[in-house]
């Protein structure tokens, strides 16, 4: 694979990508990142934008995490005590889930963002944004349905990150975008450069297949879940025997929420997948790529079952090495 490819892999959208193409011709030493909300547990979200850090590490890039504490702080998620106390575990969580900690910058919002250059700098740029602009980046963001003063802010904050922090790439989930258009509409205001974003997939709601996975409601897959606990939830989720399913009954859009996971959490970091199966039922099944499963699963050469099996299997795997670390965190 060449770099411009693994880089890019997986990605739900590329911005823009001549620009892209661009740094994939010298990779080495260019500074990607990606920022998170400090939570107390790694959950199957931020394990997505890991393995494309992971994907970015192995094309040469150095790989910077914002732990965003003050952004967290502004979005209404707990006091700043609360969170900062969040923001170490949740570190340790990434090194055990697999980011090279030699070759993994993590830095905290409030490291930098409370400096006077910094705040000016906010400040020119509210001066630049009307709300109306600053809310529309923060919709898919945003904590509750009435947007306060410090959510129009978060935004403007985050635009600024990517010329402080010396980044070349910004990587985030496509529930990133709007933020990412407004940090290249503002930045050359103040004179700074545009960089290119890759923004992953957000996978589908795990029982239904409509809508996003969400911590805030619904299943999701955390690092604290127990081999059981993985097992049950993904023996629950909604997994027809296509790739490709129809619309439900209201007319809402499906996806097979289990081939996603083995789309973008199991195939980028194994090999190859072994599905076993009792000799009577055609013995064990391997697959090198994920298009050989999910065609499997289409033909119904490969029982929903068997591939749910398997999935609860890899996803123990991906998650035990920070289980174990939160076990350590809390004894
Ligand atoms: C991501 C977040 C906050 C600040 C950032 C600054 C620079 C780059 C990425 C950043 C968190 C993100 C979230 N908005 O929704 O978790």
């Amino acid at each position: 694979m060449d770099d411009y490819d693994l880089i890019t892999r997986n990605a739900a959208e590329v911005v823009t990508e001549d620009e892209v193409r661009a740094l994939a011709e010298d990779p080495d030493g260019k500074r990607a990142y990606v920022g998170y909300e400090p939570s107390g547990v790694l959950h199957i979200g931020h394990m997505l934008t890991a393995n494309k850090l992971i994907d970015l590490q192995e094309a040469g890039f150095e790989i910077v995490i914002l732990l965003a504490d003050v952004h967290a702080y502004l979005n209404d998620k707990g006091t700043f005590e609360e969170i900062r106390e969040t923001a170490d575990r949740m570190r340790e969580q990434f090194v055990a889930y697999g980011l090279d900690e030699d070759d993994t910058e993590f830095v905290l919002g409030s490291d930098y963002q409370l400096d006077e250059e910094y705040v000016l700098d906010t400040h020119a740029l509210e001066l630049e944004t009307t709300l109306s602009r600053a809310e529309r980046a923060m919709s898919e963001i945003q904590r509750g349905s009435n947007p306060k003063v410090s959510q129009a802010v978060y935004p403007l904050m985050q635009a600024l990150d990517i010329e402080y922090l010396d980044l070349d790439l910004a990587v985030g989930g496509l529930d990133q975008r709007k933020v990412h258009m407004l940090a290249r509409e503002v930045l050359p205001t103040l004179d700074y450069e545009v960089r290119p974003a890759v923004h992953t997939p957000i996978l589908a709601d795990l029982t239904s297949g409509v809508g996003k996975m969400s911590s805030s409601d619904g299943v999701t897959i955390s690092m604290e879940d127990t081999e059981a606990d993985l097992r049950e939830k993904v023996n629950k989720a909604f997994c027809p025997p296509t790739a490709d399913p129809e619309p439900d009954a209201e007319g809402n859009e499906r996806e097979n929420p289990v081939l996603q996971i083995f789309k973008y959490h199991v195939f980028p970091r194994f090999e190859s997948v072994v599905v076993e199966r009792p000799e009577e039922y055609g013995g064990d099944l391997e697959y090198d790529d994920y298009d050989s499963l999910a065609d499997d699963v289409d033909s119904g050469e490969l029982h929903p079952a068997d591939a749910k099996g398997a999935l609860a299997d890899y996803l123990d795997e991906l998650v035990a090495p920070g289980r174990e670390k939160i076990a350590e965190q809390r004894s």
